[in-house]
């Protein structure tokens, strides 16, 4: 396994983390997992926290419907600076967010050092509506639709590459999708496990599903992004979005693993947690669960 690892990861053991934007990064920080991390025999780079004082900026008004446009662009091309820069360094660059738009900037760093990389998106959501879709404007339901080059141009975000092809992205866990992430979806042929796949096969199939539709040969560089969201509120409760009816725990951390198995694991998000929402014990046990996750994600459950 490690010697696999080492196709992508000139120094393997080294793990970069970068804190996101909201009170999530900071909580899972605080909860100790860096030094999870180094027990499981990572060398951990930790980068601090970014400093969004600078780049956030107050007076940010709509740009369509999208809202802080400017704001999370900085953000994410920051990110995405951030995260290229360790992925050259053979590093695997762990995010932790923060709401999921910073998938824009993570992804886009990726695609840049691993031009092949596929992405396995594990949500609740799909995460891809564009300008004229969103309903919302909020921009963490739209990552993907701007690294797939997909919906009207927004100049604010020219920054992304469009670098990520339609069939090296597959998700799990869906179970929130609005009309027109569907039809996209269908439009681009793009693979999708539902929570309704997940009951019908199991996990263990699902995986691996996702997996040879995106990485057949299981040699390209894997890119997984995991929004806690993707668990059933039960088990994930501190989230902006929750969502009834997700994924286990167990099937939470099976995915995890079964990435980390193949051996081609790139870089990690872990996005979503939202310490401030419900109380102080659901945030602790939203924690808790996320520390778990980028645990297995970095090898810790198989034995
Ligand atoms: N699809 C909805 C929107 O565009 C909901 C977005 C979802 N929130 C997230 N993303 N947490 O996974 O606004
Ligand atoms: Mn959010
Ligand atoms: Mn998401
Ligand atoms: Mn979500």
């Amino acid at each position: 396994m490690a010697s696999s690892l080492s196709r992508f990861l000139p120094n393997p053991k080294s793990v970069a983390a970068k804190l996101g934007v909201d009170q999530g990064a900071m909580h899972l920080v605080e909860a100790g997992l860096p030094q999870q991390l180094t027990e499981l025999g990572w060398k951990v780079q930790f980068d601090g926290h970014l400093q969004f004082e600078d780049i956030w900026t107050e007076i940010d008004p709509p740009i369509g419907n999208l809202k802080n446009p400017r704001s999370v662009s900085r953000v994410c091309e920051h990110v995405s600076k951030v995260v290229g820069e360790h992925a050259k360094n053979g590093q695997l660059p762990l995010t932790l967010g923060g709401d999921h738009s910073l998938a824009m900037g993570s992804i886009s760093g990726t695609l840049e050092e691993y031009p092949d990389a596929c992405v396995v998106w594990v949500d609740a959501h799909a995460d891809i509506n564009t300008a004229e879709t969103t309903d919302s404007g909020n921009i963490h339901g739209m990552p993907l639709s701007f690294l797939l080059g997909i919906g009207a141009k927004v100049e604010e975000f020219s920054w992304v590459k469009p670098l990520l092809q339609p069939h090296l992205l597959v998700y799990i866990g869906l179970r929130d999708v609005d009309a027109g992430e569907r039809r996209i979806l269908r439009e681009h042929g793009i693979k999708a496990f539902s929570m309704h796949d997940v009951d019908k096969y199991g996990i263990g199939p699902v995986v691996e599903m996702a997996l040879d539709h995106v990485n057949p040969g299981r040699k390209r560089p894997i890119h997984m992004s995991f929004d806690v969201d993707g668990l059933d509120p039960s088990v994930t409760p501190s989230t902006g979005t929750p969502v009834h009816g997700g994924l286990t725990f167990r099937e939470g951390r099976y995915i995890c693993e079964a990435i980390y198995e193949t051996g081609c694991l790139v870089a990690l998000d872990i996005v979503e947690i939202n310490p401030a929402l419900v109380d102080d014990q659901a945030a602790k046990k939203t924690v808790e669960v996320g520390c778990a996750l980028v645990r297995s994600a970095l090898g810790e459950t198989l034995l």
